[in-house]
């Protein structure tokens, strides 16, 4: 390896070490603490719109895995660079270390959960890179000399004394003239020394950068494991709710291949979040501040909230991103606290229009008021189709609201709703440009068949889901090319917040490619709109199709 090379590996080790020490300091401060998880929910938060929605458009869900991994080639080519401009005399890539040890300390204890002992993590990570970038860029240094004397010839090196000259004149040598065979061995003794030093430098490296990353992995593993709270989420004994536990008739569910099933399985429920890890919150630990606009600040704790009679209800989430056709939507049967009680308790005052729920780690939603009030089934929900939330959809306790979108509803790993007003307070998507208000648009999507599927002529079976939550689903319709619009054959209707699934059976006949369009008529017969509109600011519209060639 040049000494160039030397030096950008010396700089990667060294951030290496950076990156090993802030994880084992991590350790018992927070996973989220670290400077890659600092940075990277800051680029999270910091990510322009369009840019996100063409990211997740290539990527989907692997996103996040995307931004560290972008993240790894940006920090070790910095490093490398660090490297190669680091001197003695002048320590530039200290200082670039130093400069990004303290944006790192910023960018974690400005986290909204953040302790200042955040701060600890990035602060010995870079001291502890700081101290390897200079040890090593100091024997690099040193090695690139003694290469350099050992190149030059022996005779030049070091200049003969007065003697040796007079010895080889004496025995007929040429000054300089025929190599001295002593100063020869010494220029190749020299030589092997700077091998031998060479040999350590680069072992120097890559034991540092390789226990580094051991440490750092062994750090995440143990910091993560330590917090882990699936253990105690398998230990929740659920409450049974009060009043006939609730029965899905089996007419809500056609049971036909490839249609999604009215109830869609917790494994199976799309998952949207800007947490890079998901947070692990206690029972223990956990408490909902309820405060703001009212008569009576009211602080819970879980064992609180198991006083209280909970209900189970059934209701489909959608995400606003849902783009038409998509499949961030989800059903569930959800137990969990009226949050219209839990309000009422509190005294919102008359002025107040808006709840802005804040989770754990800092996430905010601003719901009308009203709509948690006004009777609907809002509810702080603790079990999820009869188990315990699972960890990534809000362990223990998140909001779930009929007919809103998740970004303006459902905060999971909930711990504090503020009653305020929509003009003093704004939410984490709305402050992004996404729609102050998030009520879901009436859609549907074509389940079975699959879009570009070939078929033979004869019946086909064509079906899908509606949704229009809390106006319910009066009919659905399906043309085929030009054709007239038809009526599906609709399934059983459990709950007017959910979606409701539907078929329609299609003689086909006529070879060649035909398209196939669904749409959706909610419960107060209005029909949902043709006009196509992308997700971004309230949710995509337009309606569903897939062509299909009959042959
Ligand atoms: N704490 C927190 N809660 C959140 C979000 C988030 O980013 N953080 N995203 C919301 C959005 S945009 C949606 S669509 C739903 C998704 O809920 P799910 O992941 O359980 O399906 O959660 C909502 N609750
Ligand atoms: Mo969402």
């Amino acid at each position: 390896m040049t000494g160039r090379g030397l030096r950008a590996a010396s700089g990667i080790a060294a951030a290496a070490v950076v990156l090993g020490v802030a994880e084992i300091v991590s350790v018992p401060i927070s996973p989220d603490s670290t400077p890659l998880q600092a940075f990277g929910a800051w680029v999270v938060d910091h990510t322009p719109d369009g840019f996100r929605e063409w990211v997740i458009g290539l990527v989907g869900t692997n996103d996040k895995l995307l931004l560290f991994v972008s993240m790894g080639i940006v920090a070790a080519l910095l490093a490398a660079l660090a490297g190669l401009i680091e001197r003695e005399r002048r320590p530039l890539g200290s200082v670039l270390f130093g400069v990004f040890g303290l944006l790192a300390v910023i960018a974690a204890v400005t986290r909204p959960h953040a302790a200042w002992t955040w701060a600890f993590p990035a602060l010995l990570g870079a001291w502890a890179g700081i101290a390897l970038l200079r040890n090593l860029i100091r024997r690099v240094t040193a090695l690139e000399e003694a290469a350099r004397a050992a190149a030059t010839p022996a005779d030049s090196a070091a200049p003969q004394s007065a003697a040796s000259v007079e010895a080889d004149r004496l025995a007929g040598i040429e000054p300089g003239a025929a190599p001295d065979p002593k100063a020869a061995a010494a220029q190749a003794e020299r030589l092997a020394d700077v091998a031998v030093e060479r040999r350590q430098v680069v072992r120097g490296i890559v034991t540092a950068g390789a226990v580094a990353a051991g440490a750092g992995l062994v750090g995440r593993w143990f910091g993560l494991r330590s917090r882990d709270v699936s253990g105690e989420r398998a230990e929740v004994q659920l409450p049974p709710p009060s009043g006939p536990p609730l029965a899905v008739e089996p007419g809500a569910d056609l049971q036909i291949p490839g249609l999604s099933a009215y109830l869609t399985p917790n494994a199976d429920f799309y998952r949207i979040d800007t947490a890079l890890t998901v947070p692990q919150v206690s029972r223990e630990n956990w408490s909902l501040r309820i405060h703001g606009m009212v008569d009576r600040e009211i602080r819970l704790s879980y064992a609180d909230l198991a006083q209280r009679a909970p209900v189970e209800k059934l209701v489909t989430l959608t995400c606003v991103s849902n783009p038409v056709g998509g499949d961030l939507i989800g059903n569930a049967r959800w137990l969990g606290y009226r949050l219209d009680e839990l309000l009422a308790e509190a005294g919102p005052h008359p002025d107040a229009d808006m709840v802005l729920s804040r989770s754990i780690d800092g996430f905010t939603a601003g719901s009308p008021l009203a709509a948690l009030t006004d009777g609907r089934d809002a509810l702080l929900a603790v079990g999820m189709n009869g188990e315990p939330l699972p960890t990534a959809h809000g362990y223990p306790v998140r909001m779930v609201v009929p007919g809103l979108y998740g970004y303006v509803s459902a905060t999971k790993w909930v711990t504090d709703l503020e009653v305020t007003r929509f003009d003093r307070a704004q939410a984490y998507w709305t402050k992004r440009g996404w729609s102050e208000q998030g009520p879901i648009k009436t859609g549907c999507r074509i389940d079975t068949p699959r879009g570009h599927s070939t078929l033979k002529p004869g019946r086909i079976t064509v079906a899908g889901v509606a949704w229009a939550q809390h106006r319910g689903i009066q009919g659905v319709q399906v043309r085929i090319d030009q054709g007239e619009w038809q009526p599906a054959r609709l399934a059983a209707e459990p709950s007017a917040d959910t979606w409701r699934q539907w078929v329609f059976d299609w003689d086909a006949s006529g070879s060649g490619i035909h398209t196939v369009w669904a749409r959706a008529t909610d419960g107060a017969g209005e029909t949902q709109t043709a006009e196509r509109a992308d997700v971004v600011p309230d949710g995509a519209s337009g309606y569903p199709s897939l062509t299909i060639r009959i042959d």
